[in-house]
């Protein structure tokens, strides 16, 4: 039978040149990568008690997943009610370590030690895995640094644990025959006002140079993700904007642009097509910042909108890898993972359901009154009738709350 409410809402759209069955063709194709961490507060399976790094997780939901089986379940229930085309995005920290647990450290770290991921998603019928080397929550980060620090064993162990990193990602980007995202993001930085800025970042430079040195250019794509400040490291980010910027544009990899990593009134949607101007890929990794780098579950708003028209109206699906980060302990984090990614999928649908080529002549006309007209009734279109159709015909619905508290009631609350 047919979606009468859809079949409706595609005329309206055909009106005004929005082809939807194209749209929902596109959107399927588009792959987010989503962040296995959402799962356990970021805690890893390494045995972590507490995170550092500037990085914080709130609230105290009951159910979070503390092993791999219930790491892997959990996954596995989130993905199930997630449309689209999925990545799994990965820490290292995140490693099978079995009868390794204890005799080796993260320089030691290999593929094997993600095999049971690999199995995991491929069961799932995921497009590949993304994969971050892990620099914080770990006894090797001395006075808050890693890469950047000043002395040599520190600093030369987490060039190793980045070396380690890439190497697996190459294993993963083969197995799926798929190039891995390997985002390098490291939380290194100061509380209090530092008597050296430079100093820290010529060492950064140089451990990514020693990382970064013979990486196989064909199944790795490796990135770098700036910040501002992080709890605890307010004063001074080694890792800054333009040092990252700097950075992928003198070596060639990529830069990937966190959406809670700058100031309030900056906006991420901006930055990708000046980015787009210089580069072929462009990471993101897409948070909500409420104030802070919160991390908060990420929900359709206004910038998460305008982020998917950058994406979408620059033609740029294949070369914008969006990755989420978001990490949400007050809620139930099933449906936190499950929010954020149905709201990034949302966004690229509505931004896909928009007619650019109309808005664009617009602009380009200097025809500003039309451009602002045609903007607000584009918004009134009935986009929620594509987005209802998009998920019934991949088996879903827009309500999915029950289905998770039934989990809930069965499976998360058993764990006490
Ligand atoms: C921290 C960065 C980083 C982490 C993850 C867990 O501010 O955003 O990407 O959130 O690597
Ligand atoms: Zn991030």
């Amino acid at each position: 039978m047919k979606n009468e409410r859809y079949e409706s809402a595609k005329k309206i759209y055909a009106d005004i040149g929005v082809n939807t069955e194209k749209a929902m063709d596109a959107l399927k194709e588009i792959p987010v990568s989503v962040h296995c961490w959402q799962g356990d507060d970021v805690l890893g399976l390494e045995g972590a008690q507490n995170l550092t790094g500037g990085i914080q997780t709130t609230g105290s939901y009951p159910g979070r997943a503390r092993t791999k089986e219930e790491l892997f379940a959990d996954t596995e229930k989130a993905f199930s009610l997630m449309p689209g085309k999925k990545r799994l995005n990965l820490h290292a920290s995140y490693a099978v370590l079995g009868k390794d647990r204890g005799r080796i450290d993260r320089d030691g770290y290999e593929i094997k030690h993600f095999a049971e991921w690999v199995d995991f998603a491929k069961r799932l019928g995921l497009d590949g895995i993304d994969f971050n080397p892990t620099f914080f929550a770990h006894p090797k980060m001395k006075d808050g640094l890693t890469l950047s620090s000043p002395d040599e064993q520190v600093r030369s162990f987490w060039v190793r644990h980045g070396r380690a990193s890439l190497k697996i990602a190459a294993e993963l980007g083969k197995a799926f025959s798929s190039p891995s995202l390997v985002n390098i993001w490291t939380p290194d930085g100061y509380k209090d006002v530092p008597a050296d800025r430079l100093s820290p970042r010529l060492r950064l430079k140089k451990s990514l140079d020693e990382m970064l040195d013979g990486y196989d250019e064909k199944w790795v794509i490796p990135a770098v993700e700036s910040k501002v400040f992080g709890i605890g490291v307010e004063s001074y980010t080694v890792g800054s904007s333009e040092f990252c910027q700097n950075y992928a544009a003198g070596r060639g990899i990529c830069c990937l642009l966190d959406t809670g990593h700058y100031h309030p009134t900056e906006y991420v949607s901006d930055k990708i097509p000046s980015l787009l101007a210089f580069y072929d890929t462009v990471a993101l990794h897409v948070s909500r910042p409420v104030r802070w780098d919160s991390d908060h579950v990420v929900v359709l708003d206004d910038e998460l909108r305008e982020i998917a028209r950058e994406i979408v109206r620059n033609d740029a699906a294949a070369k914008v890898r969006i990755g989420l980060d978001y990490f949400d302990a007050s809620v139930n984090r099933i449906i936190a993972w499950v929010t954020g990614h149905r709201a990034m999928q949302k966004a690229l649908l509505a931004a896909l359901c928009e007619p650019h080529d109309l808005l664009k002549q617009a602009q380009s006309e200097g025809d500003f009154t039309r451009l602002m007209t045609l903007r607000e009734s584009v918004k009134m279109l009935p986009f929620a009738d594509i987005w209802n159709e998009y998920l019934a015909r991949q088996n879903l619905a827009d309500d999915f709350y029950a289905d998770v508290m039934k989990y809930e009631e069965k499976v998360l609350k058993e764990r006490v």
